[in-house]
C-alpha cells in the first residue's frame, strides 16, 4: 500500500499533514486519513530518533582521546615562501576523516607556533593542560598532541618527566607542510590516535610518532632538517611500529618516578655550551654572568673539552654552577658519575648518561626544582638511564 506524505507550513504557523494512503484515499474518511498521517510522523521521528540514539550509542563506544594542537609545519601551509600560512587544529583533523571511524576526538588549540618558538614556560602550561585534562576525564584513553618537529623531542621529555597519569600521551607532527605534495601529517595523526587508545601503549609514558615509527620520548632525536624519515633513538632504537593491521611494541622504555611541577612557576636557567676545535671558555663564563643555575656541555667524543674550557667549567663549578657533561657526537653515553669529586666534598662535573645535551638541559632544570645538591642530582641523572 502506497502511502505519501506531506507536511505544510502556512503563513500563520500551522503545521498541515497531507497524505495519501492509495487503497483507502478515496474510500477513508478526513479525520481517518489525518489519524494515519499522524502516525506515519510519530513512526518516522521514533525511527530517526533510534538512528540517533544509535549513532550516539556508537560514537560512546568509540575510544576517547583528546587532542591538543601547539603548531608546527603539520598546521603550516605555503611553508617555503615568505607569506607562510596556518591551520588550526578543525582543519587537521578535517584532513584526516578516518579519524572519526576509529576514535571520538576533543580538541584543544594550545598554541599555533613555530616550535622554535615554544618556551620552558609552554612545557609547563601544556603538561599542566594535559594532567588537569586527563584527571577531569577518566573516559579518556590518550591524549595527542600535535607540535613542530625541531623541538618536540623537548617538549616530548618534558611531559614524559611531569605527566603523572599512566594513560599515553603521544606527540606527532609533520615534516611536510598541510598544503604539500605526499604530505606525511595526516597518517602521522591518524597513527598517534592509533596509539593514544591502544591498550598496550598505557604506561609507556609520552612517545613520538611519525613516520610509522613509535619512540620513548627519552631517546628520540630529530636526525635531518627535511625528510619524512627524520626521527630516530640512535642510541636505544625505536620501542615499536604502527603497522597497518596494529600497534607493535618492541620493548618498554625506561621510566624513572615523575616530576610533580604542582608548585613549579618558573623553571631555572640552564644552558648549553658546545664545544669544538679552540673553544676558550667564554660561553661558559657569560653563562654564569646571566645567572644560569646550570650549564649542560656538549664535549667532544666522550665529554672532552679544551684546556680553558675546562677551566671555565672549574669556576663554575665553585661558584656553584650545576655542571653537566654530554656529548656531541649524537649517539653513545658520558659516564654520570656521582656529582663531588672522589675522596672530598667538592663538586665535580655530572656525566650526562647517554642523554643528548637537549634532553639533559630538560632533566637537569627539573632536577634542580628539587635541589641544588650535586650528589642528588647526579643520582637523579643515574636513575634516568
Ligand atoms: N616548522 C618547524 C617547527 O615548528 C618544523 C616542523 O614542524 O617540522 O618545528
Amino acid at each position: 500500500m502506497a502511502y505519501t506524505l506531506s507536511v505544510l507550513i502556512d503563513a500563520s504557523g500551522r503545521i498541515n499533514f497531507g497524505h495519501t494512503y492509495a487503497r483507502y484515499a478515496k474510500a477513508a474518511s478526513h479525520s481517518d486519513r489525518t489519524r494515519a498521517g499522524h502516525i506515519q510522523v510519530i513512526a518516522r521521528i521514533a525511527g530517526w530518533l533510534v538512528v540517533c540514539a544509535s549513532a550516539a550509542a556508537a560514537q560512546q563506544q568509540k575510544p576517547r582521546v583528546h587532542l591538543v594542537a601547539t603548531g608546527g609545519t603539520i598546521a603550516s601551509t605555503n611553508y617555503y615562501s615568505d607569506q607562510g600560512g596556518k591551520i588550526g587544529v578543525a582543519d587537521l583533523l578535517r584532513a584526516v576523516p578516518a579519524i572519526d571511524s576509529i576514535a571520538s576526538i576533543s580538541t584543544e588549540q594550545f598554541a599555533n607556533l613555530a616550535s622554535s618558538m615554544i618556551t620552558p614556560s609552554h612545557w609547563l602550561a601544556l603538561s599542566r593542560t594535559i594532567a588537569d585534562t586527563l584527571r577531569a576525564r577518566p573516559e579518556l584513553a590518550g591524549v595527542v598532541v600535535t607540535h613542530g618537529t625541531d623541538t618536540m623531542e623537548e617538549t616530548a621529555y618534558f611531559l614524559d618527566l611531569t605527566v603523572q597519569d599512566a594513560r599515553p600521551v603521544v606527540v606527532t607532527g609533520a615534516m611536510r607542510p598541510a598544503d604539500g605534495i605526499g604530505i606525511d601529517g595526516p597518517a602521522n595523526l591518524y597513527n598517534a590516535v592509533r596509539l593514544a587508545r591502544d591498550s598496550g601503549a598505557v604506561g609507556r609514558g609520552t612517545m613520538v610518532l611519525l613516520n610509522d615509527e613509535i619512540f620513548a620520548a627519552r631517546d628520540v632525536m630529530k636526525s635531518n632538517t627535511v625528510r619524512p624519515d627524520a626521527f630516530a633513538a640512535p642510541y636505544r632504537g625505536a620501542l615499536g611500529v604502527a603497522d597497518p593491521e596494529r600497534i607493535v611494541f618492541h620493548r618498554t622504555p625506561v621510566r624513572a618516578p615523575r616530576f610533580d611541577i604542582g608548585a613549579v612557576r618558573e623553571l631555572p636557567r640552564v644552558d648549553i655550551a658546545y664545544v669544538y676545535s679552540g673553544a676558550d671558555g667564554s660561553a661558559v663564563d657569560a653563562f654564569v654572568a646571566a645567572g644560569a643555575k646550570g650549564i649542560v656541555v656538549a664535549g667532544v667524543g666522550r665529554g672532552g673539552m679544551t684546556g680553558p674550557m675546562r677551566e671555565a667549567v672549574s669556576r663554575a663549578l665553585n661558584k656553584g654552577v650545576i655542571m653537566v657533561i654530554g656529548s656531541r657526537a649524537g649517539s653513545g653515553s658520558v659516564p654520570v658519575g656521582a656529582g663531588v669529586r672522589r675522596g672530598s666534598d667538592a663538586p665535580a662535573t655530572i656525566g650526562a648518561g647517554d642523554l643528548p645535551v637537549q634532553k639533559a638541559r630538560v632533566l637537569l632544570m627539573l632536577a634542580l626544582t628539587r635541589t641544588s645538591d650535586p650528589r642528588e642530582i647526579a643520582r637523579i641523572f643515574a636513575a634516568h638511564q
